[in-house]
C-alpha cells in the first residue's frame, strides 16, 4: 500500500499545475455602432470554458466605453475558450454586437477583436499559476 502514496501525490501535483488563474481586465470598446434607438449602451458578458464569469455594467450612450470590472477564474486551464459577448442594452431586446472567442495561453496578453456589427473590443488577460 505504501508504494501507492507517491503516485497519488504525483497525480495531485499535476492537477495543481494544470489549473491556472485567469484574470481578465481593461475591457474597452471603440466605435460601437449606433442603432435606430440611439447610441449604444454597451456591456460585455464573459465566460471561460463552461464557467460563466459574469458581465460588466452597462455603459449608457457611449460608443467608446471603458469598463472597470475585472474577472477572475481560479480554475482556468490553458486552451480553455475565453468568450466575450458584447451587447447593446435596449428596453425590449438586447442586441448582440459581436462575439470574441479565443483559446487562452499562459502569460500576459492584449487583444483587439472586431465585432460583427461594427466597433472593436479590446481586452487584456493574464493566465498563470500566481497565488495571491
Ligand atoms: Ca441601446
Amino acid at each position: 500500500m505504501a508504494s501507492s502514496v507517491p503516485f497519488v501525490m504525483l497525480v495531485l501535483s499535476s492537477l495543481i499545475v494544470a489549473e491556472a488563474q485567469l484574470r481578465l481586465f481593461n475591457l474597452r470598446a471603440s466605435n460601437l455602432p449606433s442603432s435606430l434607438f440611439g447610441t449604444t449602451d454597451g456591456y460585455v458578458k464573459v465566460s471561460c470554458g463552461a464557467a460563466k464569469l459574469g458581465k460588466t455594467s452597462v455603459s449608457n450612450d457611449n460608443p467608446n466605453p471603458w469598463w472597470s470590472e475585472e474577472f477572475t477564474h481560479f480554475m482556468a486551464q490553458e486552451n480553455d475558450k475565453l468568450k466575450l459577448e458584447v451587447y447593446d442594452s435596449d428596453l425590449i431586446f438586447d442586441d448582440l454586437l459581436g462575439v470574441c472567442e479565443r483559446a487562452i495561453a499562459l502569460g500576459v496578453h492584449e487583444h483587439n477583436c472586431y465585432l460583427e456589427k461594427g466597433g472593436i473590443l479590446t481586452y487584456s488577460y493574464t493566465l498563470g499559476n500566481q497565488t495571491h
